[in-house]
């Protein structure tokens, strides 16, 4: 309601000759837009036109999960890399706070990027490409693309994601035949993954303890235990995996302090049920509940055993 009735019959009257001439230009305006909206994807240059599907954070995991297992060439900083065929799937997750897995691709082959996030929104940015757009948790955005110039590219999160996000950096490298693998120190990338890698919940109790420990090596380099905790002692946003199995920890339970020792035991709960036991010292971060299966555990445990 206004504050004054307008005069009776107003709605009838004529409209003036300029205001009738501003809604004609304001429609074109309108129209002009709506037009280059449109011309934007065949002639422009920064909007990427992809396909987005819906897909659940654990379905997508564990698509990433499968595809590095079975593609991965390498280990590059603790992050699988993967050198997929030409006009292939390719799966790119984000997740607090690494980008995984590490791409080499050819130049001018077609690739069919899946890119998704398992946790919350981060953000795309290709540098010095300078391509950036968001990336939401269940929706698998697929993004066809071809690389048109050699070198590396940095994939930087644009969005803050939380205490580690500056360290959130992926990598692209592009490539014009095998040859180039040495410039970037990709002519010898060793396989870590150990020759009898259990699958499923398989049996394991035939498997050596260093089978175990450099299984759970990789679980750890792939599931992003890296990202909060160090194995050369130093205490990062979670403690340091280094000489941890058999010490003493203070660990506060419902807010009483007591000491524990650490063995495989502490070390399941610490993983299924993070927030029961904290380290005294690390209360304000937040370790993710991952799920690991039973074997998995079973191989981290081993892992931060062999840390000595
Ligand atoms: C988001 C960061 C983050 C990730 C990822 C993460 N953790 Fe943690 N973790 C923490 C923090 C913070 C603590 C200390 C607080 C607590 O006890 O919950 C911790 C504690 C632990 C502890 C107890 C350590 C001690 O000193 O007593 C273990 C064991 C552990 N994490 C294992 C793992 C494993 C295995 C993975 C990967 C599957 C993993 N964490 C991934 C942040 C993380
Ligand atoms: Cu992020």
């Amino acid at each position: 309601m206004s504050l004054i009735a307008p005069r009776p019959g107003w709605f009838q009257q004529k409209i003036a000759k300029d205001e009738r001439m501003w809604i004609f230009i304001a429609f074109l305006v309108c129209v002009f837009l709506f037009i280059w909206m449109i011309m934007w994807h065949v002639v422009g240059h920064q909007n990427p036109s992809n396909t987005t599907y819906k897909v659940t954070t654990t379905e997508f995991a564990k698509l990433h999960d499968a595809y590095v297992k079975k593609n991965m060439i390498g280990m590059d900083n603790g992050i699988p890399v993967v050198k997929p065929e030409p006009n292939s799937d390719v799966i790119l997750m984000a997740q607090m706070w690494r980008w995984s897995p590490a791409l080499i691709l050819k130049k001018d082959e077609w690739y069919n990027l899946h890119i998704s996030s398992k946790d919350l929104v981060h953000g795309f940015s290709l540098q010095p490409a300078n391509m950036n757009f968001q990336v939401y948790p269940s929706y698998d955005y697929v993004l066809k693309f071809k690389p048109t110039a050699t070198g590396e590219c940095k994939i930087l999160c644009n969005e803050y994601c939380g205490i580690g996000h500056h360290t959130m950096i992926g990598k692209i490298v592009v490539i014009e035949s095998d040859a180039d693998l040495a410039k970037y120190g990709y002519d010898k990338l060793s396989t870590t993954r150990p020759g009898s890698a259990p699958v499923a919940e398989e049996d394991i109790s035939g498997l050596s303890e260093v089978d175990l420990a450099k299984a759970g090596e990789q679980i750890y380099n792939m599931k992003g235990c890296s990202a909060c905790h160090k194995t050369d002692g130093t205490s990062q946003i979670g403690p340091s995996f280094k000489g941890l199995y058999g010490s003493k920890q203070k660990i506060s339970e419902d807010n009483k302090v007591s000491e524990v020792e650490v063995n495989d035991e502490y070390i399941a709960n610490s993983i299924t049920t993070p927030q029961k036991q904290i380290v005294v010292g690390f209360e304000k971060t937040q370790m993710a509940k991952l799920d690991l299966s039973g074997n998995e555990i079973k191989e981290v445990c081993a892992y931060i055993k062999s840390l000595k």
